[in-house]
């Protein structure tokens, strides 16, 4: 037995064929996206950072496929894998990236603000933890407008040593909000080991140390993360108040596009390599009966798309200077003059 089919488990017969292969093709189409997103870099399209979350794919899309449209998201600076497999567009997301006329927020957010309201995705936040309080409120909105629908908040291991996290989860305790907070766990904050600066045993229990029920999965294992998260959002829709899900995954690139990350150590990396979460999702669906070209279309498919996706973007015209003050917070005449 090779490596990979030990790690993509006993799945087989009782995988739902149909419902994982169309995650394999939202796992491609993330991977793509990134890639090409990360080689804009050397075509100066993106002149700021980019934060790959390539390695992570299962959490996205185990994660995002299970939540309705009218759900809400909120994510964080390595957030377009979780918008994509929320449904938002790849097109205006890479326009956005690349500062273009039709970018989902007009081209005014870039790559670590990403925000597509029509899907419901709230936004992606460079503030890290930032946005565990705004789910925290968006769930109250809900609650107070007896709403049927959840909010879904994904931060990364290096959140839940700042404030916001002990407020935001108190908060939705305290008044049972319907919010399934995510903690992402790829190993780093930036470039320590997040163990490093972490007291205690860590996210999932302080989290039940506010009552919140918290589960751990492998990050890597699309299947695992998939169960965990429907199973936490059957418990929000039957009232029984905020859960929690702790994914343990990895980054396989730097935290930014740009850092070479050689604070790893290569044993590790290598370890986490052979736990690839499209390889693995790969061979539990050939196991399963997938055709070897099915699962080869997955991949050709995801990349012609995003291919497509970055030269249209990058043939794109820039937004029109006249509305470079609409829809930016207003910061009234005073402010606009000083900088001017
Ligand atoms: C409040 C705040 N402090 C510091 C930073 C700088 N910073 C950006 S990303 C990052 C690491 C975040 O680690 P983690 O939350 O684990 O997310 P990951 O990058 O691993 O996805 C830091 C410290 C920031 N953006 N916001």
């Amino acid at each position: 037995m090779t490596t990979l089919q030990a790690v993509a488990g006993e799945a087989g017969a009782n995988l739902d064929t149909d419902r994982f292969t169309a995650m394999l093709d939202m796992m491609w189409r993330i991977r793509a996206f990134e890639e090409l997103a990360v080689r804009s870099l050397d075509e100066k399209l993106v002149l700021g950072a980019i934060h790959p979350s390539i390695g992570q794919e299962a959490c996205a899309a185990g994660i995002c496929c299970n939540m309705e449209r009218a759900d809400l998201l909120l994510s964080t600076h390595r957030g377009h894998g979780h918008t994509l497999a929320k449904g938002a567009d790849a097109l205006a997301m890479m326009r956005e990236l690349f500062g273009r006329d039709g970018g989902t927020c007009g081209g005014k957010g870039g790559s670590m603000h990403i925000a597509d309201f029509d899907v419901g995705m709230l936004g992606a936040n460079g503030v890290v933890a930032a946005n565990i309080t705004i789910a925290a409120g968006a769930a109250h909105a809900l609650k107070l407008r007896g709403e049927k629908r959840v909010v879904v908040c994904i931060f990364g291991d290096g959140a839940i040593n700042r404030g916001p996290f002990l407020e935001g989860l108190n908060w939705a305790k305290v008044f049972d909000l319907p919010v399934l907070f995510v903690c992402e766990d790829n190993n780093f904050s930036a470039t320590t080991h997040t163990g490093v600066m972490t007291a205690g045993p860590g996210a999932a229990a302080r989290a039940q140390s506010l009552g919140l029920p918290a589960r751990s999965v492998d990050g890597n294992d699309i299947l695992a993360v998939d169960a965990a998260t429907r199973t936490a959002l059957a418990a929000l829709h039957a009232g029984e108040g905020p859960q929690f899900l702790h994914c343990k995954t990895y980054r396989m690139t730097g935290h930014t596009a740009v850092d070479p990350a050689g604070y790893r150590d290569q044993a590790e990396v290598e370890s986490w390599r052979e736990r690839d979460p499209i390889a693995r999702l790969g061979e539990a669906l050939r196991l399963a009966g997938v055709s070897a070209a099915r699962l080869e279309e997955a991949r050709t498919k995801a990349y012609a798309e995003m291919e497509e996706v970055y030269a249209t973007a990058r043939d794109t015209a820039w937004p029109d200077v006249a509305g470079a003050y609409r829809d930016v917070q207003d910061c009234g005449d005073p402010q606009v003059r000083a900088f001017s």
